[in-house]
């Protein structure tokens, strides 16, 4: 099932909920802040471990004092016009948050944010495309997973998309 969820996405008590970290895992700000505020400090060192990052990938830690068991630091691209292969590389940093999530063996529930749509300036409509075309190709795979919007906008374009308008 996929849902929508408008949340601030520390919140959610799912098995994993991922991260549009940058290829330093080192946090910043965004969703990244948050969940490294929300996480504590165990979690820049488990994350830093993995880094660099290289975008298009994840890695897996610990979701330390996050009501999630497991965080998935993903590295989505910076827009950059859409013609430096932007829509590959989301699609990436996507599909190996969801390997990620099924190697490791206790993921049943994800939530995604929107990658790479706030400081890294993709369009999210165009981004919305790319995580639903990508969340239905694993939707048999999981019993959850879950579209974190943070504002409105988001939200309904994700429902959009969802209802195939
Ligand atoms: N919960 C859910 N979604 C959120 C939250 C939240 N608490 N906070 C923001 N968003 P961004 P990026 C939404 O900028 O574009 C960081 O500094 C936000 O509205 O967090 O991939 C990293 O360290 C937007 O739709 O990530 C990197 O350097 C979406 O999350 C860089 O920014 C992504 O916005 C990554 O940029």
């Amino acid at each position: 099932m996929i849902e929508v969820v408008r949340a601030d996405i520390t919140t959610l008590a799912t098995d994993a909920i991922v991260n549009a970290a940058n290829e330093q895992l080192a946090g910043g700000g965004g969703v990244d802040g948050a969940i490294h505020r929300a996480a504590g400090p165990e979690l820049v060192r488990a994350s830093m471990a993995f880094a660099p990052c290289p975008t298009g990938n994840a890695v897996i830690t610990p979701g330390f004092r996050l009501p999630a068991k497991y965080v998935i630091h993903a590295v989505g691209p910076v827009w950059r016009g859409g013609t430096h292969g932007e829509e590959p590389l989301l699609r990436s940093a996507y599909v190996r948050a969801f390997e990620l999530a099924l190697d490791q063996g206790d993921i049943h529930s994800i939530a995604f944010p929107a990658i790479s749509t706030g400081a890294y300036g993709y369009p999210i409509r165009a981004a919305a495309e790319v995580a639903i075309d990508v969340m239905r190709r694993y939707r048999q795979r999981f019993e959850r997973i879950v579209a974190c919007a943070f504002d409105e906008q988001a939200a309904r374009i994700y429902f959009d998309r969802l209802s195939g308008k």
